[in-house]
């Protein structure tokens, strides 16, 4: 029973800020005495000496040797404990059990990994922790997958820059055309993920350019580099990979996967890539999306084309990560048969039951791409003999690109509990949710299609990590959800500003929960209405253009006349989507009369005249949120300006700037989508205000 030195030091840099590991937020813990019973030479085992020493040095406490001394046991699997504190053999190894008996807290897991996140569960508390009535908790994450992508290219990309929807300045991973030298801040990163439950990471934009191909060749050195500053967080390591690689790098003639060449070349690069990092994780592909290579080329499926690098990872215990991500980026907006919101379930639903073991099909959560308000992807809910994983977006994309004050766990949440088979119909189904489905729960799978949870980061090398300092809000709580989607998004709030503003005064909390806690709805007040999505400006997605996307090739059409505004997606009339989805919801979103209002336009073309549930028609909803939208917004930023003094000045500062440009900005989303809905529909507000 010691307390061995650690051998790598917690990694810290003074110029970054801490975001929700502030130094302050370990005082708890580091004040008291605390026996680590860790018998374990693994590099997580090493992180969470680490931790305790550092936070011990930091905060005068004492490390004790024997746990009958001690406030704080932290112990693996500990063979004289107490049977509630024993692990049975197959416990999850990111699992921990936290009690509190007779004012000593005891923390306890049958593998370091659940150690590190009890550790940090007893952060997060804080003081909480060691007060109050004796308890005992089981801690063990919803699934095992838990994910982020990184959209990061190597070279900077002329039209996307170093990081595709990246709003958050460089990558944190590379520079100038190179893997950076110095990692301290991808550990730091690391380290932030760890305490709010990602495990895993993809370091490579999905769209894989000539410089992020040769990951998988000569920059493998590097790539090892990066795992190793991610491991000792318990983090996993993976690539995006091009489906043409056996061509750019083994200058083959072809990547049709039934070719025994390609295959090969395959096995070749996993041999490769697991002799560099041998816990890596897989790989994760863009296929026949939006220009990306593909099977089709060679009239192979997504199934073959999966199932073919499949094969090459699974000696070594890999995954592939195959994205749903596929459908006519060259379409004509005349062509009304054809709706890009049908296409994943379309692609991939009927290949449900023959993907390899180790694929996890990646679909977005809307059939659409990362909108204010979509409804939920059918393609979630359409494969129970496959692995899925729905992806998110952290990185505000669609949603104010982190000058906008946004946050999104009361979305993800919403969507995570969707109940794609309703909540009180057939027994057996209803109840099951995205998240259940993600876990491997879907009702007429088998329960060992495990999926997991994946997410686009927002994270770049800004000094706040996120551009906006509440952006980092978004980033803390996708690793919470991840980790339990049916926690309170508000209480994951609450829990962020209490660990990222230490000693939080009551003026802080409030006005960041006045802020943030309705931001979405506020933002989808002042965007694009009802579900109609898309009314951005093309290219940057940032900024109202509601015509904008209207004539594209890329499928993102409302169809606004003089007459209405909508697309009709129903069976009776329209593109036949809502076909796709199980009952209730193929009957609740084909008919006008029960479609939420929140979502009428994403389902149908109504006239402007036509009266929501809400009692408003269209139009004059779309006035109300518009001008609302913006008065929230302004309330939001009087009341920042009214506290601000109260935050540290480099937050100030930079959130101040960030209020400037999206009061602007809104100003500008309520005249111009106001303006085009009075003049396409000629009905003048009924309030009289002003609409330009
Ligand atoms: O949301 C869209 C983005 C693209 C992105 C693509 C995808 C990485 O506009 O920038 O490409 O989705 O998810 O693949």
């Amino acid at each position: 029973v010691t307390l061995n030195r650690p051998s790598h030091p917690v990694p810290a840099d003074p110029a970054v800020h801490p975001a929700w590991l502030p130094e302050a937020a370990f005082a708890p813990l580091g004040s008291r005495r605390v026996a680590l019973v860790l018998d374990d030479a693994s590099p997580v085992a090493d992180t969470v000496r680490a931790e305790v020493t550092a936070a011990l040095a930091a905060h005068g406490g004492a490390a004790v040797e024997a746990a009958e001394a001690a406030d704080v046991v932290l112990a693996l699997r500990p063979a004289d404990a107490a049977p509630q504190f024993q692990s049975d053999g197959d416990l999850d190894p990111e699992a921990f059990t936290y009690a509190r008996a007779g004012g000593v807290v005891t923390v306890t897991a049958s593998d370091a990994r659940g150690l590190l996140y009890g550790l940090f569960h007893l952060v997060r508390l804080g003081e909480r922790a060691f007060t109050g009535a004796d308890v005992v908790e089981r801690h063990a994450p919803h699934t095992p997958l838990r994910m982020l992508d990184h959209w990061d290219n190597i070279a900077v990309h002329p039209v996307m820059g170093q990081v595709e929807r990246g709003y958050a300045g460089g990558s944190i991973f590379y520079e100038a055309g190179v893997v950076r030298e110095d990692l301290t801040r991808v550990a730091q990163y690391a380290r932030l993920l760890a305490a709010s439950g990602v495990n895993r990471v993809a370091i490579n934009n999905v769209n894989v350019g000539p410089a992020e191909t040769r990951l998988l060749d000569d920059l493998l050195p590097d790539v090892a580099r990066i795992a190793a500053a991610f491991r000792p967080y318990g983090i996993t390591t993976h690539l995006s990979v091009s489906w043409a690689s056996p061509v750019r790098l083994g200058g083959l003639a072809t990547s049709d996967p039934f070719d025994a060449g390609v295959q090969e070349w395959w096995a070749g690069a996993a041999d490769r890539v697991w002799a560099a990092i041998p816990d890596f994780g897989g790989f994760v592909i863009k296929a026949d999306s939006e220009g990306q290579p593909g099977p089709f080329a060679y009239g192979r499926t997504h199934a073959d084309g999966a199932n073919m690098l499949a094969a090459a990872v699974a000696p070594h215990g890999g995954l592939i990560h195959w994205r749903a991500f596929v459908y006519n980026h060259e379409q004509d907006w005349r062509d009304r048969r054809t709706d890009r919101a049908k296409a994943a379930f379309e692609h991939f639903a009927p290949y449900d039951g023959t993907f390899a073991d180790n694929v996890i099909v990646q679909i977005k959560h809307g059939p659409l791409d990362f909108q204010v308000r979509e409804a939920t992807s059918p393609a979630i809910a359409a494969m129970p003999r496959t692995r899925v994983a729905p992806e998110f977006q952290v990185t505000t994309e669609y949603l104010g690109h982190q000058k906008h004050a946004v946050y999104l766990g009361r979305m993800w949440s919403q969507l995570l509990a969707f109940p794609y088979w309703g909540q009180d119909g057939d027994g057996s189904r209803s109840g099951r949710t995205m998240a259940d489905v993600a876990a491997g729960r879907h009702p007429l799978g088998d329960g060992t299609r495990v999926g997991g949870l994946a997410a686009v980061s927002n994270v770049g090398d800004d000094v706040f990590w996120t551009g906006h300092p509440f952006a980092q809000a978004n980033l803390y709580a996708w690793g919470r959800l991840a980790w339990d989607p049916t926690a309170d998004p508000i209480a994951i709030l609450d829990e962020w500003i209490a660990l990222t503003f230490p000693g939080a005064t009551a003026l802080v909390r409030e006005t960041l929960h006045a802020i943030l806690d309705q931001s979405w709805e506020t933002y989808e007040m002042y965007t694009a209405p009802l579900g109609v999505c898309f009314m951005v400006q093309p290219g940057s997605h940032y900024g109202p253009s509601p015509d904008g996307y209207e004539y594209s090739p890329w499928g993102t059409y409302h169809f606004a006349d003089r007459d209405g505004v909508g697309v009709d997606r129903t069976r009776a009339t329209g593109s036949g989507y809502t076909g796709q989805y199980p009952a209730p919801w193929s009957d609740v979103y084909e008919s006008l009369d029960t479609c939420p209002d929140e979502l009428l336009l994403f389902f149908h073309h109504v006239p402007y005249s036509h009266v929501l549930h809400s009692g408003k028609t269209v139009v004059q909803h779309v006035y109300d949120t518009h001008f609302e939208g913006l008065e929230r917004v302004l309330e939001a930023a009087r009341r920042w300006t009214e506290a601000q003094d109260a935050f540290p000045a480099d937050v100030a500062e930079r959130v101040t700037e960030r209020f400037a440009e999206q009061v602007r900005s809104a100003t500008d989303w309520r005249d111009v989508v106001n303006t085009y809905f009075l003049r396409h529909s000629g009905v003048a507000d009924a309030h009289g205000r002003t609409i330009y």
